[in-house]
């Protein structure tokens, strides 16, 4: 089982070796979400939680207009400055685009030193790229005091995704990354942005990662049709319906009469977030109830719709979630965020979590000639300054 131990020591000394001054360390964690898959963008409900995988940012402010990046994870550099900010290659993105997003709302930047670290893995689905967004948000209003909301930040971290990365996302993975909390789970309505946090109580049952380790090159471009073909399907209904804005205001009657004799693709899409949205609804009753055998069971209903409605997963994850389907150890288990590859987040007896491990990489690999990696996601706080001082103060 890998651990998640991140020493920030090493990267104050690394800050301090390229650079030659102390840095501000922020932190910004992953996220995993126990049920609600893309319904952010439909305007529904999402029950997300921070985890304690985390983004490191070390940031010094310089006196100039400078931007010198370092990634530690590729041993890369990138340098610009700040009128030159625009969407390149890679990992860069995600730090310029906050760059670019606070400057277009007038927020008032010089240079800076940056380096980037962390042990979320790239491409899993645990969020990387919202927490490298989230810590550079966060981190920029520490050391330039520019007094921004932790609700204005998730939105700037959004935008940049949509503006530098091009992936027009919802906002959960930043909203979690943002104000995730220690052992609960946010129940966060995407349209109002209001949001409760609702205590994790598994009762000797963990949350187990089980990461695919592949990343289908589709997924970028898929997401943003699957985001277009639901706003068709809201376009269809609304000519009837002049009050309806998203999947969120509309039911299945609707979907029967307006968009099933339109198109059966766009009508499954939609069908698939109606349904979400009400699955994840008595899902989190469940979950406040203690009916944790319940969620389980919707959590399997969440992946066969993602896999055969919505179309998002593909036969590693499909691959994962039947090897669990029905092992009485785990009550629930299903792809998780985008799709096309990355984790699946199973709920597993806590006793039973190694053999199982064990033998499912062992089929995986038989299979899918695919190594399994294995995490157990423990819910941890969300986007905060770790330290400002020496490195023996600061390790996580
Ligand atoms: C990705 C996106 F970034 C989120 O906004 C969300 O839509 C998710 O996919 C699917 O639920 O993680």
């Amino acid at each position: 089982m890998i651990q998640n131990n991140y020493d920030t020591s090493a990267l104050y000394n690394k800050f301090k070796e390229l650079f030659g001054t102390e840095p501000l360390i922020v932190r910004s964690p992953g996220r995993v979400n126990i049920i609600g898959e893309h319904t952010d963008y439909n305007e529904g409900f999402v029950l997300p939680a921070a985890i304690d995988k985390a983004v490191y940012v070390a940031i010094h402010k310089r006196a100039d207009n400078k931007i010198r990046l370092y990634a530690n994870e590729f041993n890369e550099h990138f340098e610009t400055s700040l009128p030159d900010v625009k969407p390149g290659e890679g990992w860069s993105n995600y730090i310029l685009g906050v760059v670019d997003q606070a400057i277009k709302r007038g927020y008032k930047l010089s240079g800076f030193d940056l380096v980037v670290d962390g042990n979320v893995p790239f491409g899993a689905g645990l969020s990387s790229s919202a927490a490298v967004e989230c810590a550079t948000a966060y981190a920029l209003n520490e050391i330039f005091g520019l007094d921004i909301s932790k609700t204005e930040m998730t939105g700037i971290a959004q935008k940049a995704e949509h503006t530098f990365a091009g992936v027009m996302c919802g906002i959960m993975d930043q909203f979690a990354s943002m104000f995730g909390k220690k052992d609960h789970v946010i129940k966060l309505d995407c349209r109002s942005l209001e949001y409760e946090y609702v205590p994790l109580k598994l009762e000797g049952y963990k949350i187990l990662l089980l990461n695919t380790n592949v990343k289908h090159s589709l997924s970028s471009s898929e997401y943003n049709t699957r985001r277009a073909q639901c706003e068709q399907g809201v376009a269809w209904v609304k000519e009837h319906y002049p009050q309806v804005n998203s999947l969120r205001d509309i039911s299945m009657e609707m979907l029967n009469e307006h968009v099933a004799p339109k198109d059966e693709e766009i009508y499954r899409r939609c069908k698939y977030v109606v349904e979400e949205i009400s699955r994840l609804l008595n899902g989190c009753e469940d979950l406040k109830a203690g009916h944790v055998e319940a969620l389980g069971k919707k959590m399997f209903e969440t992946h066969d719709g993602l896999s055969k409605e919505y179309e998002v997963s593909c036969k590693e994850l499909d691959f994962l979630v039947d090897a669990v389907r029905n092992n009485p150890n785990v009550l629930g288990a299903r792809m998780m965020g985008g799709g096309f590859g990355g984790c699946t987040i199973n709920i597993v007896k806590e006793e039973a979590i190694d053999s199982m491990v064990a033998a499912i990489s062992k089929s995986y690999q038989e299979h899918m000639q695919l190594e399994l990696t294995a995490y157990i996601a423990q819910i941890e706080n969300g986007t905060s300054v770790v330290s400002t001082i020496t490195p023996e103060t600061i390790i996580a």
